[in-house]
């Protein structure tokens, strides 16, 4: 029989859609595991071999949990909304849902290609609405709750895209999507208070178990920082303005006081004198971004007010001035300046001609008792930002900065005139963005109720129901639509270039924007902006356990069987955003009673990248892109996930290489000769060492596909290959082989199976059990080193003790010959593996 991967795998993909072959039930007795993996944006370009990295060690890894008895969710849809499609849309003319449409149907019939084995009756799609009434749904809730608030925000915005861009979408002052300079536009947005769950998005990282690395950039995103807020009273008059500080121990190198341009302090401050200058310096920093203000390498710059503060430690007068680069979102808005220990402080010093007072000293450098201490303003000054013995600072001189930060703290608390501080790094999340392609903000605007100065929370049904957070003042005449009038679909357009104003293409269909008021019944316009396309992707793995549903987002009793997710892979670029926000919305939707659980995601794992051909990124402009479709047609889809699962680590970045998967196919072409010949003679036994290489081999690569080491897996069916060919083998150890490979090459050992062995699919058999007893009497050898020089090689059992090795290897005549009348320091025993003898 010739191994015609064409005709086999399809006839397969036929046939296990017809069978319903990885359908599942809910509420199963079988022990419940929820495997995930990003959903991917339906691009123009089809699936790529990246893709399939990704997917099909995943798939192996389920397909293992599937034969291992437990009922597996693994579900995949579709993210969408998203600027290609409507760059694509604004470009022919053709509406997005049906490119989308077109999209989504290639990428399912080439993960289908490629035998991925997810639940397909379970497919989302965000820009259904079936799927987008939810979301939607769901930002009602988070309104209701006080979580969402409307400002007018000085957004960054891309003037080539016409569109508001969050922080994270600007890189390096430029937009991510198009590389045109982002500038700064004035515009009322819609924002969502990710900040109130700061904390717990830092502290409940504790609770689940994601890579070190992801963690530590999911912390340093959200940037907690624990510090405190100290008072210096203005030196004329009785107001006192607080600082935000991590390093009270300073306090007594303070030289100068800064506030930023938007403090509110700052208009009472202005010395006449030094009116004129002070203006006209805070117009031009308001045309600055706040990016560019807080840049480490930027020029800092501020301007004298003529005004003091006191220093509240010894009384000292410091002088205030205003600098763009402390910004008011941060902290107090205020700063105390300390140049000798802050690299910014020193800059600005040094622009302005201010001293700088040494306060810390590193530990090695702490000067003799009796060496007069310079205060020092000279030129050669270095910035020291570490942590040492603090100098200058009167009675707490001598004293590790770390317990000076707590007494001179503690100190000034008594005083009332210092308190603790947490701050956070991370801002409210931009909700707003000015695009057709989105779904639509659910809310109306009343003008007649913002006349009347009447909130949501006013109107008398809404009095007895408590929001979880207190909602923002100015939120007069904003009510969210009926919550049967869901979904509120994105309406039909001519045009789907953003209105350039600012606004999104919804703005000028009038039809569709004039409503009445929910409230008064009065004339009231609807929102136009829409989601970003973190929006859909913030729940998904909610309606997977229970798609269909009319009444609710999911089932909660399917949500309580299915959550939380028990494996979640995603790539390294979704560390920061779509893992906070999804973490943030799973932990709303908890507080309000929805789903259970505070985390989402039990386990978090990052996969790496294939590159192209020549060690570039894969993209279109590069014409490096491989698509998995061209591959599975030229060499099959179980040769191509065999050659994806060898490449290397699931983790690692690896160039795409034709000539490996050549190598990968002409494993699977050996394998399946190999197979054919064995199975045709009758009657057989398995000789004896085979029993014990399948065991092992059963052993080993079970234990690495639990592990993520699929690379190692395929490496021991090759050994194994290699070890049996021309043996005997009999048919039922043949099965036990076809089973563990069934993961990684679905498509050949079906075909085996139900040809020699049953009418049912092998990917419904269990996975086999090994006899621990057989692999231990394996033989292995031990390598008996002399001072980490190899001397001899014994056989052994695996798994012998450390004494009997040691007896083993002192018993040699070999070793013997080395050792004779020399003293054994100590020996190094490396379990079935190698023995060091060190004399
Ligand atoms: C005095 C000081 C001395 C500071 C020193 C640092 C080192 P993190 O760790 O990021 O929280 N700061 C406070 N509010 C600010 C604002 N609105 N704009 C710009 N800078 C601000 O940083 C905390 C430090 O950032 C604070 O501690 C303050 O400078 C500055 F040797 O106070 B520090
Ligand atoms: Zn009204």
């Amino acid at each position: 029989m010739d191994y015609n991967h064409r005709k086999l795998e399809k006839k397969w993909q036929k046939i296990w859609d017809r069978e319903k072959l990885f359908s599942i039930n809910d509420f199963s007795k079988k022990k419940k595991f929820y495997a995930l993996v990003e959903f991917p944006y339906p691009s123009g370009e089809g699936l790529h071999v990246g893709h399939a990295f990704t997917f099909t060690f995943m798939d192996a890894f389920t397909r293992k949990n599937r034969m291992e008895g437990k009922n597996v969710l693994y579900p995949m849809g579709w993210d969408a909304f998203g600027l290609p499609t409507e760059n694509y849309a604004l470009k022919t003319g053709i509406h997005p849902q049906i490119a989308t449409n077109r999209n989504t149907k290639r990428f399912r019939e080439q993960m289908k290609g490629l035998g991925l084995s997810y639940n397909w009756d379970r497919e989302v799609n965000t820009t259904d609405p079936e799927y987008y009434k939810w979301t939607q749904w769901i930002f009602i809730q988070l309104f209701k709750h006080g979580l969402a608030y409307k400002k007018e925000m000085e957004i960054n915005w891309c003037p080539a895209c016409k569109i508001g861009l969050a922080n994270e979408e600007v890189v390096d002052g430029k937009c991510e999507r198009c590389g045109a300079p982002a500038s700064k536009k004035k515009l009322s947005q819609w924002l969502l208070k990710i900040t109130k769950y700061a904390d717990r998005l830092t502290d409940e990282l504790d609770l689940v178990d994601f890579p070190e690395s992801v963690v530590a950039s999911q912390r340093s995103w959200i940037g907690r920082s624990d510090g405190v807020e100290i008072k210096f009273r203005l030196e004329k008059g009785k107001d006192y303005i607080p600082v935000f500080t991590t390093r009270p121990d300073t306090i007594f190198g303070v030289t100068f006081f800064v506030l930023a341009p938007e403090h509110p302090m700052v208009e009472s401050l202005i010395n006449l004198e030094y009116k004129a200058q002070v203006q006209s310096y805070i117009k031009a920093s308001q045309e600055k971004m706040e990016l560019e203000r807080i840049s480490e390498t930027k020029e800092k710059t501020g301007v004298f007010t003529g005004s003091f503060v006191i220093n509240p430690i010894n009384g000292k007068k410091i002088p205030v001035f205003i600098a763009d680069f402390v910004v008011m979102s941060y902290g107090t808005g205020a700063v105390m300046g300390v140049p000798a220990h802050d690299l910014r402080d020193f800059a600005f010093a040094k622009k302005y001609n201010l001293s700088i007072i040494d306060v810390i000293k590193p530990k090695e450098k702490i000067l003799p008792k009796k060496t007069p201490l310079v205060i020092s303003d000279s030129t050669d000054h270095g910035v020291y930002t570490g942590e040492g013995i603090l100098v200058n600072s009167e009675r707490f001189d001598g004293m590790p900065s770390q317990a000076a930060r707590k007494r001179i703290s503690d100190y000034l608390f008594t005083k009332g005139l210092a308190r603790d501080s947490v701050q956070y790094h991370i801002r409210d999340w931009i909700f707003s963005r000015q695009h057709y392609w989105g779904e639509p903000i659910p809310m109306v605007y009343c003008e007649n109720c913002a006349k009347n100065g009447i909130t949501f929370w006013d109107r008398p049904e809404e009095k007895k129901n408590k929001p979880l957070f207190e909602p923002e003042k100015d939120l007069v005449g904003w009510f969210p639509i009926s919550e049967n009038e869901l979904p509120l679909k994105l309406p039909k357009v001519k045009k789907y270039e953003p209105a350039g104003t600012g606004k999104s293409p919804l703005a000028v269909i009038s039809a569709w924007v004039n409503t009445k008021c929910p409230v008064c019944g009065a004339r009231a316009q609807r929102e136009t902006d829409t989601m970003p396309n973190w929006a859909g992707s913030s729940w998904y793995f909610l309606r997977y356990c229970d798609p269909k549903n009319k009444k609710r987002f999911a089932d909660s009793k399917k949500l309580k069987y299915w959550m939380p997710v028990d494996i979640y892979l995603g790539g390294a670029e979704h560390t920061t955003l779509h893992l906070l926000y999804s973490r943030f919305w799973h932990k709303f939707l908890n507080d309000i009673g929805m789903v259970p659980g505070k985390e989402p995601y039990q386990k978090r794992r990052v996969h790496g990248v294939i590159l192209g051909e020549n060690g570039h990124r894969m993209s279109k402009s590069r014409g490096n892109v491989i698509i998995s479709e061209e591959m599975i047609e030229k060499f099959g889809a179980d040769s191509l996930r065999i050659y994806l699962n060898f490449i290397g680590p699931y983790d690692g970045t690896f160039p795409w290489s034709t000539a490996g998967i050549r190598g990968a196919r002409n494993f699977v072409e050996r394998f399946w000769k190999f197979v054919q010949s064995e199975i045709k003679k009758e009657n057989k036994k398995s000789d004896k060492e085979i029993g014990i290489l399948i065991n092992r081999l059963i052993r080993e690569v079970g234990e690495d596909i639990d592990s993520f080491k699929f690379n190692t897996a395929i490496a021991k069916f090759m050994k194994f290959l290699n070890e049996t060919e021309g043996k005997q083998i009999s048919k039922k150890d043949l099965g036990q082989v076809l089973k563990i490979l069934a993961p990684f090459t679905p498509f050949l050992t079906e075909e085996i199976w139900r040809i020699y062995y049953k009418k049912t699919s092998i990917h419904k058999e269990n996975w086999p059990k090994y006899n621990l007893k057989l692999i231990k009497k394996e033989s292995d050898t031990l390598i008996i080193e002399i001072n980490g020089k190899v001397r001899d090689r014994i056989a052994i059992e695996t798994e012998i003790s450390q004494k009997e090795a040691e007896n083993l290897a002192l018993s040699s005549e070999k070793i013997q010959k080395y050792i004779k009348g020399q003293a054994i320091k100590k020996i190094i025993f490396v379990p079935g593996k190698l023995i060091n003898i060190v004399i």
